[in-house]
Protein backbone atom coordinates (compact mmCIF):
# COMPACT_ATOMS: atom_id res chain seq x y z
CA UNK A 1 0.00 0.00 0.00
CA UNK A 2 1.50 3.30 -1.10
CA UNK A 3 0.41 6.29 1.58
CA UNK A 4 1.19 9.54 1.21
CA UNK A 5 -0.97 11.97 2.85
CA UNK A 6 -4.26 12.35 1.63
CA UNK A 7 -3.44 10.20 -1.38
CA UNK A 8 -3.43 6.14 -0.54
CA UNK A 9 -3.18 2.70 -3.58
CA UNK A 10 -2.38 -0.10 -3.68
CA UNK A 11 -1.05 -0.40 -7.06
CA UNK A 12 0.04 2.01 -9.46
CA UNK A 13 0.29 0.95 -13.31
CA UNK A 14 2.20 2.13 -16.34
CA UNK A 15 -1.09 3.73 -17.86
CA UNK A 16 0.48 2.53 -21.85
CA UNK A 17 -0.05 -1.44 -20.21
CA UNK A 18 -3.54 -0.61 -19.65
CA UNK A 19 -3.60 0.92 -23.22
CA UNK A 20 -1.61 -1.92 -24.81
CA UNK A 21 -3.53 -4.36 -23.32
CA UNK A 22 -7.16 -2.62 -24.28
CA UNK A 23 -6.35 -2.43 -27.76
CA UNK A 24 -8.87 -5.04 -28.68
CA UNK A 25 -11.92 -3.71 -27.13
CA UNK A 26 -11.55 -0.35 -25.25
CA UNK A 27 -11.31 1.84 -28.30
CA UNK A 28 -14.14 3.34 -29.70
CA UNK A 29 -14.54 5.09 -33.36
CA UNK A 30 -12.33 8.16 -33.40
CA UNK A 31 -15.24 11.34 -32.33
CA UNK A 32 -16.87 13.32 -35.39
CA UNK A 33 -19.56 15.03 -33.71
CA UNK A 34 -17.80 18.46 -34.35
CA UNK A 35 -16.10 17.63 -37.51
CA UNK A 36 -19.22 20.35 -38.84
CA UNK A 37 -17.62 23.14 -36.85
CA UNK A 38 -14.26 22.37 -37.08
CA UNK A 39 -15.24 22.73 -40.72
CA UNK A 40 -16.24 26.27 -40.22
CA UNK A 41 -12.99 27.33 -38.34
CA UNK A 42 -10.29 29.17 -39.92
CA UNK A 43 -7.45 26.85 -41.32
CA UNK A 44 -3.52 26.91 -41.67
CA UNK A 45 -1.26 24.73 -43.02
CA UNK A 46 0.85 23.62 -40.01
CA UNK A 47 4.58 25.12 -41.04
CA UNK A 48 5.83 21.62 -40.82
CA UNK A 49 4.64 19.69 -43.46
CA UNK A 50 3.43 15.88 -41.75
CA UNK A 51 1.54 17.55 -38.61
CA UNK A 52 -1.92 18.38 -39.18
CA UNK A 53 -3.66 21.61 -40.33
CA UNK A 54 -3.52 24.28 -37.87
CA UNK A 55 -7.59 25.85 -36.81
CA UNK A 56 -8.30 29.34 -35.30
CA UNK A 57 -10.25 28.37 -31.97
CA UNK A 58 -10.85 30.66 -28.92
CA UNK A 59 -7.78 32.64 -30.87
CA UNK A 60 -5.19 30.09 -30.78
CA UNK A 61 -3.95 27.35 -33.70
CA UNK A 62 -4.89 24.17 -32.52
CA UNK A 63 -3.62 21.50 -35.12
CA UNK A 64 -6.91 20.11 -36.34
CA UNK A 65 -6.46 16.78 -34.52
CA UNK A 66 -6.27 17.41 -31.35
CA UNK A 67 -9.18 20.05 -31.68
CA UNK A 68 -10.80 17.26 -32.31
CA UNK A 69 -9.77 15.47 -29.22
CA UNK A 70 -10.96 18.46 -27.00
CA UNK A 71 -14.22 19.29 -28.33
CA UNK A 72 -14.70 15.64 -27.43
CA UNK A 73 -13.10 16.19 -24.10
CA UNK A 74 -15.75 18.94 -23.26
CA UNK A 75 -18.17 16.63 -23.60
CA UNK A 76 -17.18 13.21 -22.92
CA UNK A 77 -14.21 13.61 -20.03
CA UNK A 78 -15.09 13.59 -16.25
CA UNK A 79 -11.99 14.70 -14.09
CA UNK A 80 -11.82 13.23 -10.78
CA UNK A 81 -10.47 15.48 -8.10
CA UNK A 82 -7.68 14.13 -7.49
CA UNK A 83 -6.26 13.98 -10.98
CA UNK A 84 -3.26 15.55 -11.96
CA UNK A 85 -2.32 17.26 -15.51
CA UNK A 86 0.61 18.47 -16.78
CA UNK A 87 0.39 20.94 -19.79
CA UNK A 88 2.95 22.93 -21.29
CA UNK A 89 3.24 24.20 -24.99
CA UNK A 90 5.04 21.62 -26.84
CA UNK A 91 8.69 21.64 -26.47
CA UNK A 92 9.06 23.51 -23.07
CA UNK A 93 9.71 20.43 -20.70
CA UNK A 94 6.44 18.45 -21.04
CA UNK A 95 8.49 14.63 -21.33
CA UNK A 96 10.61 15.41 -18.22
CA UNK A 97 7.82 17.09 -16.23
CA UNK A 98 6.26 13.67 -17.18
CA UNK A 99 9.13 11.47 -15.68
CA UNK A 100 9.11 13.76 -12.81
CA UNK A 101 5.23 13.62 -11.97
CA UNK A 102 5.04 9.72 -12.22
CA UNK A 103 8.12 8.99 -10.47
CA UNK A 104 6.65 10.63 -7.76
CA UNK A 105 3.63 8.88 -7.37
CA UNK A 106 5.00 5.88 -8.05
CA UNK A 107 8.21 6.49 -5.93
CA UNK A 108 6.90 3.89 -2.94
CA UNK A 109 5.42 1.39 -5.71
CA UNK A 110 8.76 0.10 -7.20
CA UNK A 111 12.36 -0.06 -6.04
CA UNK A 112 13.63 2.83 -8.01
CA UNK A 113 16.00 0.59 -9.94
CA UNK A 114 13.15 -1.35 -11.57
CA UNK A 115 11.41 1.86 -11.84
CA UNK A 116 9.37 1.97 -15.11
CA UNK A 117 11.30 4.65 -16.55
CA UNK A 118 14.24 2.58 -16.92
CA UNK A 119 12.41 0.39 -19.28
CA UNK A 120 9.15 3.17 -20.68
CA UNK A 121 9.36 6.36 -22.24
CA UNK A 122 7.52 9.32 -19.98
CA UNK A 123 4.87 9.75 -22.22
CA UNK A 124 3.79 5.89 -21.90
CA UNK A 125 3.31 6.62 -18.39
CA UNK A 126 1.60 9.65 -18.19
CA UNK A 127 -0.98 9.45 -21.44
CA UNK A 128 -1.20 13.05 -23.73
CA UNK A 129 -5.55 13.31 -22.93
CA UNK A 130 -6.57 15.40 -25.82
CA UNK A 131 -4.71 12.69 -28.34
CA UNK A 132 -6.88 9.56 -26.50
CA UNK A 133 -9.41 11.28 -26.91
CA UNK A 134 -9.05 12.14 -30.64
CA UNK A 135 -8.47 8.25 -31.28
CA UNK A 136 -11.18 7.26 -29.84
CA UNK A 137 -9.47 5.82 -26.12
CA UNK A 138 -11.86 7.96 -23.72
CA UNK A 139 -12.38 4.74 -21.85
CA UNK A 140 -8.75 3.52 -21.30
CA UNK A 141 -8.28 7.25 -19.70
CA UNK A 142 -11.19 6.18 -17.41
CA UNK A 143 -9.52 3.06 -16.87
CA UNK A 144 -6.69 4.63 -14.79
CA UNK A 145 -7.09 4.18 -11.44
CA UNK A 146 -6.79 7.53 -9.68
CA UNK A 147 -4.53 9.25 -8.62
CA UNK A 148 -4.36 9.81 -12.67
CA UNK A 149 -1.29 12.06 -13.99
CA UNK A 150 -2.15 12.75 -17.47
CA UNK A 151 -1.23 15.59 -20.12
CA UNK A 152 -2.02 18.32 -22.40
CA UNK A 153 -0.81 21.30 -24.90
CA UNK A 154 -3.92 23.14 -24.49
CA UNK A 155 -4.69 26.41 -23.71
CA UNK A 156 -6.06 27.34 -20.51
CA UNK A 157 -9.19 28.99 -21.98
CA UNK A 158 -9.49 25.63 -24.48
CA UNK A 159 -9.49 23.24 -21.30
CA UNK A 160 -12.78 21.67 -20.55
CA UNK A 161 -14.63 22.84 -17.70
CA UNK A 162 -14.47 19.56 -15.71
CA UNK A 163 -10.73 20.46 -15.84
CA UNK A 164 -10.47 24.51 -15.03
CA UNK A 165 -13.69 24.44 -12.36
CA UNK A 166 -12.92 21.56 -9.96
CA UNK A 167 -10.61 20.17 -7.42
CA UNK A 168 -7.95 18.80 -9.82
CA UNK A 169 -4.89 20.29 -10.24
CA UNK A 170 -2.70 21.65 -13.34
CA UNK A 171 1.38 21.75 -13.13
CA UNK A 172 1.97 24.30 -16.01
CA UNK A 173 5.68 24.21 -17.50
CA UNK A 174 6.61 27.05 -19.74
CA UNK A 175 10.58 27.92 -21.21
CA UNK A 176 12.40 30.60 -22.97
CA UNK A 177 10.49 30.74 -26.14
CA UNK A 178 13.96 30.95 -27.92
CA UNK A 179 14.83 27.64 -26.83
CA UNK A 180 11.55 26.29 -27.00
CA UNK A 181 11.93 27.47 -31.30
CA UNK A 182 15.21 25.93 -31.43
CA UNK A 183 13.99 22.44 -29.80
CA UNK A 184 11.00 22.63 -32.30
CA UNK A 185 13.62 22.84 -35.24
CA UNK A 186 15.37 19.77 -34.08
CA UNK A 187 12.15 17.91 -33.68
CA UNK A 188 10.97 18.66 -37.26
CA UNK A 189 14.32 17.52 -38.48
CA UNK A 190 14.45 14.28 -37.13
CA UNK A 191 10.96 13.58 -38.25
CA UNK A 192 11.61 14.58 -41.49
CA UNK A 193 14.87 12.86 -41.76
CA UNK A 194 16.24 15.99 -43.18
CA UNK A 195 14.33 16.18 -46.26
CA UNK A 196 13.74 19.38 -47.89
CA UNK A 197 10.31 19.88 -47.07
CA UNK A 198 11.83 20.77 -43.39
CA UNK A 199 11.34 24.83 -42.43
CA UNK A 200 14.29 27.10 -42.62
CA UNK A 201 14.99 27.94 -39.01
CA UNK A 202 14.01 31.47 -40.49
CA UNK A 203 10.68 30.25 -41.38
CA UNK A 204 9.98 28.41 -38.17
CA UNK A 205 11.51 31.86 -36.72
CA UNK A 206 9.40 33.94 -37.85
CA UNK A 207 6.26 31.67 -37.55
CA UNK A 208 6.53 31.59 -33.69
CA UNK A 209 7.09 35.46 -34.16
CA UNK A 210 3.78 36.00 -35.52
CA UNK A 211 2.04 33.19 -33.17
CA UNK A 212 1.60 30.94 -35.34
CA UNK A 213 2.23 27.54 -34.76
CA UNK A 214 0.54 24.56 -33.23
CA UNK A 215 -1.52 25.96 -29.76
CA UNK A 216 0.30 29.39 -30.23
CA UNK A 217 0.24 32.23 -29.78
CA UNK A 218 3.11 31.04 -27.37
CA UNK A 219 2.60 34.33 -25.16
CA UNK A 220 -0.92 34.04 -24.82
CA UNK A 221 -0.31 30.10 -23.54
CA UNK A 222 1.99 30.76 -21.02
CA UNK A 223 -0.35 34.31 -19.87
CA UNK A 224 -3.50 32.20 -19.33
CA UNK A 225 -2.19 30.21 -17.05
CA UNK A 226 0.11 32.15 -15.22
CA UNK A 227 -2.83 34.42 -14.73
CA UNK A 228 -5.16 32.12 -13.55
CA UNK A 229 -2.05 30.24 -11.51
CA UNK A 230 -2.03 33.84 -9.51
CA UNK A 231 -6.04 33.73 -8.88
CA UNK A 232 -5.82 30.11 -7.55
CA UNK A 233 -2.09 29.09 -6.75
CA UNK A 234 -3.69 25.93 -5.24
CA UNK A 235 -4.60 24.80 -8.41
CA UNK A 236 -2.30 25.63 -11.12
CA UNK A 237 1.92 25.32 -9.84
CA UNK A 238 3.55 27.93 -12.42
CA UNK A 239 7.16 26.72 -12.98
CA UNK A 240 9.83 27.88 -15.44
CA UNK A 241 12.30 24.99 -17.24
CA UNK A 242 15.17 27.19 -16.66
CA UNK A 243 14.68 27.53 -13.41
CA UNK A 244 13.99 23.44 -12.85
CA UNK A 245 17.32 22.81 -14.53
CA UNK A 246 18.75 25.52 -11.85
CA UNK A 247 17.68 24.21 -8.84
CA UNK A 248 16.43 20.28 -9.82
CA UNK A 249 15.89 19.45 -5.68
CA UNK A 250 14.35 22.04 -4.46
CA UNK A 251 11.27 21.84 -7.68
CA UNK A 252 11.17 17.97 -7.12
CA UNK A 253 10.20 18.84 -3.48
CA UNK A 254 7.92 21.56 -4.42
CA UNK A 255 6.47 19.39 -7.09
CA UNK A 256 5.52 16.63 -4.90
CA UNK A 257 4.20 18.75 -2.70
CA UNK A 258 1.42 20.11 -4.52
CA UNK A 259 1.06 16.77 -5.93
CA UNK A 260 -0.29 15.55 -2.55
CA UNK A 261 2.80 13.49 -1.96
CA UNK A 262 5.30 15.41 -0.35
CA UNK A 263 8.68 14.00 0.83
CA UNK A 264 8.85 12.79 4.41
CA UNK A 265 11.59 14.18 6.43
CA UNK A 266 12.42 10.03 6.40
CA UNK A 267 12.78 10.30 2.54
CA UNK A 268 14.80 13.80 2.49
CA UNK A 269 17.44 12.40 4.59
CA UNK A 270 18.01 9.09 2.75
CA UNK A 271 18.12 11.35 -0.30
CA UNK A 272 14.90 10.04 -2.17
CA UNK A 273 14.57 13.27 -3.90
CA UNK A 274 18.30 13.43 -5.48
CA UNK A 275 17.31 9.59 -6.29
CA UNK A 276 14.24 10.55 -8.29
CA UNK A 277 15.82 14.17 -10.09
CA UNK A 278 18.59 11.84 -11.30
CA UNK A 279 15.86 8.54 -12.77
CA UNK A 280 14.63 11.50 -14.20
CA UNK A 281 17.71 13.42 -15.62
CA UNK A 282 18.16 13.27 -19.17
CA UNK A 283 21.21 11.51 -19.03
CA UNK A 284 19.24 8.86 -17.39
CA UNK A 285 16.41 8.74 -19.82
CA UNK A 286 18.21 8.95 -23.07
CA UNK A 287 20.08 5.88 -22.02
CA UNK A 288 17.02 3.97 -20.99
CA UNK A 289 16.15 1.03 -23.18
CA UNK A 290 12.46 2.69 -22.96
CA UNK A 291 14.04 5.54 -25.01
CA UNK A 292 16.60 3.42 -27.44
CA UNK A 293 15.36 2.69 -31.23
CA UNK A 294 12.12 0.86 -31.87
CA UNK A 295 9.46 2.27 -29.65
CA UNK A 296 7.49 5.11 -31.10
CA UNK A 297 4.09 6.83 -30.97
CA UNK A 298 1.69 8.11 -33.53
CA UNK A 299 1.54 12.07 -33.01
CA UNK A 300 -0.48 13.33 -36.10
CA UNK A 301 -0.01 10.70 -39.15
CA UNK A 302 3.93 10.39 -37.70
CA UNK A 303 5.54 7.38 -35.89
CA UNK A 304 8.19 9.22 -33.59
CA UNK A 305 11.19 7.38 -32.22
CA UNK A 306 11.40 8.52 -28.50
CA UNK A 307 14.62 9.46 -28.79
CA UNK A 308 14.08 12.89 -30.99
CA UNK A 309 12.22 14.03 -27.77
CA UNK A 310 16.12 13.70 -25.52
CA UNK A 311 18.50 16.33 -26.87
CA UNK A 312 20.44 18.81 -24.89
CA UNK A 313 18.21 19.73 -22.44
CA UNK A 314 19.84 22.65 -22.05
CA UNK A 315 19.03 26.78 -21.70
CA UNK A 316 20.83 29.15 -23.40
CA UNK A 317 21.25 26.97 -26.81
CA UNK A 318 19.45 29.37 -28.95
CA UNK A 319 22.56 31.10 -29.30
CA UNK A 320 24.22 28.51 -30.95
CA UNK A 321 21.39 29.53 -33.95
CA UNK A 322 19.88 33.19 -33.45
CA UNK A 323 21.71 36.08 -34.29
CA UNK A 324 21.45 38.82 -31.99
CA UNK A 325 18.96 40.93 -33.81
CA UNK A 326 16.58 38.09 -33.87
CA UNK A 327 16.61 37.39 -30.14
CA UNK A 328 16.20 41.06 -29.46
CA UNK A 329 13.11 40.88 -31.90
CA UNK A 330 11.57 37.62 -30.42
CA UNK A 331 12.54 38.97 -27.09
CA UNK A 332 11.05 42.16 -27.36
CA UNK A 333 7.98 40.41 -28.70
CA UNK A 334 7.16 38.63 -25.90
CA UNK A 335 7.96 41.10 -23.23
CA UNK A 336 5.48 43.64 -24.70
CA UNK A 337 3.03 41.12 -24.48
CA UNK A 338 3.97 40.05 -21.05
CA UNK A 339 3.80 43.84 -20.37
CA UNK A 340 1.75 44.51 -16.92
CA UNK A 341 1.57 40.64 -16.15
CA UNK A 342 4.20 40.45 -13.64
CA UNK A 343 6.24 38.06 -15.84
CA UNK A 344 9.89 38.07 -17.50
CA UNK A 345 11.50 35.99 -19.88
P1 LIG B 1 7.13 17.58 -26.44
O1 LIG B 1 6.33 18.81 -26.16
O2 LIG B 1 7.17 17.20 -27.89
O3 LIG B 1 6.74 16.44 -25.55
P2 LIG B 1 9.23 18.39 -24.72
O4 LIG B 1 9.54 17.20 -23.90
O5 LIG B 1 8.40 19.45 -24.11
O6 LIG B 1 8.64 17.94 -26.11
O7 LIG B 1 10.57 19.10 -25.15
C1 LIG B 1 11.72 18.45 -25.57
C2 LIG B 1 12.88 19.22 -24.96
O8 LIG B 1 13.01 18.83 -23.59
C3 LIG B 1 14.19 18.91 -25.63
O9 LIG B 1 14.94 20.12 -25.50
P3 LIG B 1 16.18 20.48 -26.45
O10 LIG B 1 15.79 20.17 -27.85
O11 LIG B 1 16.44 21.93 -26.23
O12 LIG B 1 17.31 19.65 -25.98
C4 LIG B 1 14.74 17.80 -24.74
O13 LIG B 1 16.12 17.62 -24.84
C5 LIG B 1 14.32 18.32 -23.37
N1 LIG B 1 14.28 17.27 -22.36
C6 LIG B 1 13.77 16.02 -22.47
N2 LIG B 1 13.95 15.34 -21.32
C7 LIG B 1 14.58 16.17 -20.48
C8 LIG B 1 15.07 16.03 -19.15
N3 LIG B 1 14.94 14.90 -18.48
N4 LIG B 1 15.68 17.09 -18.58
C9 LIG B 1 15.83 18.26 -19.24
N5 LIG B 1 15.40 18.45 -20.51
C10 LIG B 1 14.79 17.42 -21.13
Amino acid sequence: MTNYGSISRVDFPVPYKIIEEANNHLIERPPEEHDALLATLPLRPSITPHFHPMLLYKDFWIPKFMLRGALAMEQRFKSRPTDIFLVSFPKSGTTWLKAMIFATLTRTSYPLDQHPLHSHNPHQCVPFIEREFATGCRQIIEAIPSPRAMSSHLPFSVLPQTITDSDCRIVYVWRDPKDVLVSMWHFAEKIMGGADKIPTFEQLYDSLCQGVNGFGPIWNHVLGYWEESKRRPEKILFLKYENILQEPVKHAKQLAHFIGCPYSEAEESQGVVEQIVELCSIQKLKNSDGNKGGMSFAVSDQHISYSYLFRKGEAGDWKNYMTQEMAERLDTIIEEKFKGSGLKI
